[in-house]
């Protein structure tokens, strides 16, 4: 057993029994009551699930076992050229514990050597249309890659409910330890004429990533690592997280259950974001030859508006600040590449837009999400196909949800069914309320 599925162990086994005995003792403690709206309208701030990994408060912004994205930045260790390893955050998230240099290493060299993606993952990708979405083909090499589930191997060959967590562990370390190839292999084949850039084993997670993406620049294997560690987790309710929960209840496999996550991932109110930001600000710069001015940027935004469509990078259902998520990236660019000019627009959008989305009196926040900076970014250093940028959120996104994931596991977590109504069964609660009163 690895020296870190040890560790897990002994964490996660007496945790199972303080869980259970805790449900035993305060299961009936009233938590909160909800309203017709919440039930209505996405279940927003109704508690309906434990996630062990991370909490989300709306003004502050997210927390990773207990720490802001700045406390990480100071603790967690870095990669050689600078900016945090997510193999840090996912011993983070996995142990509750912050990383010592050697434990994120380990973590290195242990998704290293699991890394390899069967030859039919890579075949099925090759036959499918090229203009078939890069989010569309990483969420069917995840399942293709399910041939490889040690627990649904040993699930079928019997298992003991209290063992489940063994194979799952295995699981989330080799798929971890296959996105960035995987990944890697959709961008080459999509947009570089299916020249293959092979792993490079000396590398960090994160640098190898970009290095088999073709892009070699040492302050783009930072911002690698930066992007990669960033958007890992938030809190169990978002729809990556949620769906891939969901599923996971059923005791679908690991590989099953974080593809249903990247289906969620793919929708343009979460991840698929990042992409439309993008699309949104190059439109921009081309209706107005470049950096626009301030009132040609309201008119956009008023435009975009008046057209019923959303401000991508904008609002959050959760946050009511500016995600910090953001702002990490906005100190990378300060640091990097002050003087690009899709920054400047960047910058602008962000000075302009809060203004106007307040005046519409109906969105909760007009502050930027984690998409609305992500894209240029990557434009700066050359990766410009804005398509494939909803596969780096899900490849960092796969940290988080099977992180807790497996904490599911070896918490025994059951299966997930909320009750649902009708309409008039709604109704029917008002009246007899109204009756009563
Ligand atoms: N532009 C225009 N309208 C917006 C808006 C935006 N950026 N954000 C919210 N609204 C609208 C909603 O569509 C809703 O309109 P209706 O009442 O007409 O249906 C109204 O404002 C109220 O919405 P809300 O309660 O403020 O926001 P929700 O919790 O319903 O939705 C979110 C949250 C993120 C889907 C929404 O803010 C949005 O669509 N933002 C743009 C897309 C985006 O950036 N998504 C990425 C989120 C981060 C991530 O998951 O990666």
């Amino acid at each position: 057993m690895d020296t870190l599925k040890e560790k897990f162990a002994s964490l996660a086994l007496p945790m199972r029994a303080d869980v259970k005995a805790f449900i035993k003792e305060h299961g009936t403690h009233v938590l909160g009551s909800y309203t017709i709206e919440q039930v209505y309208q996405g279940m927003k701030g109704m508690i309906g699930m434990v996630t062990e990994t991370s909490k989300l408060d709306p003004e502050e912004g997210i927390r990773f076992r207990g720490y802001s994205i700045p406390e990480l930045r100071e603790k967690l260790p870095r990669g050689k050229g600078g900016e945090n390893l997510p193999e840090g955050i996912f011993y983070l998230l996995l142990t509750g514990e912050l990383p010592a240099e050697e434990d994120a290493r380990e973590v290195s060299n242990q998704w290293a050597r699991r890394s390899h993606v069967p030859k039919h993952v890579l075949d099925m990708l090759d036959m499918l249309p090229q203009h078939t979405h890069p989010m569309t083909q990483f969420s069917m090499a995840i399942l293709a890659m399910q041939t490889e589930s040690v627990f649904a191997a040993a699930y079928r060959k019997g298992l003991h409910k209290n063992d489940y967590w063994d194979p799952m562990y295995e699981d989330v370390m080799n798929l971890i330890a296959r996105l960035p190839r995987v990944a890697a292999y959709i961008y080459r084949k999509t947009y570089k004429n299916n020249v293959h850039i092979e792993p490079d084993p000396k590398l960090d997670w994160g640098a190898n990533f970009s290095h088999m993406l073709g892009y070699d620049h040492p302050d783009m294997k930072a911002l690698m690592r930066l992007y990669l560690t960033i958007h890992a987790d938030h809190e169990g309710g978002n729809v990556s997280a949620h769906a891939t929960h969901l599923v996971g209840s059923a005791l679908s496999d690991a590989y099953l259950s974080l593809s249903s996550g990247m289906n969620g991932l793919a929708g343009p109110l979460h991840g698929l974001a990042a992409q439309e930001v993008a699309r949104w600000i190059l439109e921009l710069k081309e209706k107005y030859k470049g950096v626009p001015s301030r009132e040609q940027l309201a008119e956009h935004i008023n435009q975009t508006l008046a057209e019923g469509k959303v401000v991508p990078g904008y609002g959050h259902a959760v946050l009511r600040k500016t995600d910090p998520r953001y702002i990490a990236q906005q100190e990378f660019a300060k640091a990097h590449l002050a003087d690009d000019e899709l920054f400047k627009i960047v910058q602008l959008i962000y000075e302009v837009t809060p203004e106007i989305l307040k005046a519409t009196g109906k969105i909760k926040n007009p502050w930027p999400n984690v998409d609305a900076h992500s894209g240029i970014l990557l434009m700066h250093y050359g990766l410009t196909e804005y398509d494939f940028f909803t596969v780096l959120f899900g490849v960092s996104r796969a940290i988080g949800v099977l992180t807790s994931l497996l904490w599911d596991r070896a918490l025994g977590a059951p299966i997930e069914r909320p009750g649902s109504v009708t309409t008039e069964w709604m109704k029917a609660q008002v009246a007899k309320s109204k009756a009563t009163a």
